[in-house]
């Protein structure tokens, strides 16, 4: 099976490693697509340049690389989930009106729709209404297979049948990832990693102090980097063990890019966090607000991320400050880079957003 054109953390193993290149000036706000809510969903760049994104109007959009909107659609509820684009240009998203859609990329009609969850309140807010909510990830595994959560974790087939689902005792907000070995591991709001075989069996699990909101990353060795509202950062073996937990400030909801010997991650307490693979700290770099957004790392070691302070930051591989932007609202949602340099990032202010280095031309599209 071909690999998936893009999700959330540009991979099954979730490094968050871009294969492009950040600028080294100060980027401008190239264009801006307005939509009806607060955007938390991260974009995922297609191969044909359309940029994907959700939206809490409940909308998920294909925005072209010029700005100008393609299409959209329509589902139940908020969404919060990321898309993610099977090889074959199938976009996959979630929307806690608890079903997962399968659209085609380009006119974005349904291929198919499943509900996850039998949860007696589907839409609207409160305990019930939200554990069935369908916003992790979706991530595309090696083998075309998606897998999301919600009520549990749930393999999908690419033709919409259930493959498996996985029992857990709380909600999945956790972006599950994929092994090399086809080991599904997601976190859970019962404080549990979830490790679990390519059949759907558990395979082991591991006990935070608290939810585990974030995507586990996945390094060379196997090691699986997660976040706790704890406050703590897990290194687990690829067999479930803890080899070192690294604390800071607050919770942590973002998720880890791992770069050439160090891991990258945001806290609530403003900081984001460099760290050896052994556990010790490299360097931390203070923003003005929470961190909920998840670093990108770029081919020469740049790092991007947002923060609740309303400002995209870039940072050198030592950790000094390159530039950093200022938008509308709060910056949750995690950047996404294109071949060409433009950064693609959502917004509270309901904006998804595109920055570039002017290169002299004047901006396409909307003036
Ligand atoms: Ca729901
Ligand atoms: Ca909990
Ligand atoms: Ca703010």
């Amino acid at each position: 099976m071909e690999a998936a054109q893009a999700m959330f953390r540009f991979g099954p193993t979730h490094r968050g490693r871009s294969p492009f290149v950040l600028p080294i000036g100060k980027p401008v706000i190239w264009w801006t697509f307005q939509t009806g809510g607060p955007i938390v969903s991260s974009p995922a760049i297609a191969v044909d340049g359309s940029v994907l994104v959700g939206s809490q109007d409940d909308k998920l959009y294909a925005v072209g690389p010029d700005g100008t909107v393609k299409w959209s659609y329509a589902t139940g509820d908020i969404i919060f989930s990321s898309p993610a684009v099977a090889h074959d240009g199938t976009i996959y998203i979630g929307s806690d009106d608890d079903h997962l859609y399968a659209l085609t990329p380009a006119e974005g009609k349904p291929r198919w729709i499943v509900q996850l969850g039998a949860c007696p309140q589907r839409v609207g807010i409160g305990p019930e209404a939200s554990r069935c909510d369908v916003d992790a990830g979706p991530t595309i595994g090696p083998d075309g297979v998606v897998y999301t959560g919600g009520d549990g974790i749930a393999a999908i087939n690419p033709d919409g049948t259930t493959r498996w689902r996985f029992p857990t005792n709380g909600h999945v907000s956790s972006a599950p990832a994929v092994l090399p070995d086809g080991t599904v591991v997601a976190g859970c709001q019962d404080d549990v990693l979830y490790a679990v075989a390519p059949n759907g069996q558990k395979r082991w699990d591991f006990r935070a102090g608290g939810d585990i909101e974030p995507a586990p990353a996945v390094g060379d060795d196997g090691t699986i980097y997660v976040g706790s509202d704890d406050h703590k950062l897990y290194a687990i073996s690829p067999e479930g063990t803890l080899r070192w937990a690294f604390t800071t400030g607050a919770d942590i909801r973002s998720s880890v890019a791992i770069g050439n010997g160090i891991i990258y991650f945001g806290s609530f307490d403003a900081q984001l966090y460099a760290v050896h693979l052994d556990g010790t700290l490299a360097w931390s770099f203070r923003a003005g607000d929470r961190i909920v957004s998840s670093p990108l790392i770029d081919a020469h070691g740049a790092i991007l991320f947002g923060s609740q302070d309303d400002r995209l930051y870039c940072l050198e591989p030592d950790g000094h400050l390159r530039w950093s932007v200022e938008l509308g609202g709060d910056v949750d949602s995690s950047p996404t880079l294109a071949a060409d340099g433009t950064i693609f990032v959502g917004s509270d202010d309901h904006k998804l957003y595109a920055l570039r280095v002017p290169s002299g031309l004047p901006p396409m599209g909307k003036p």
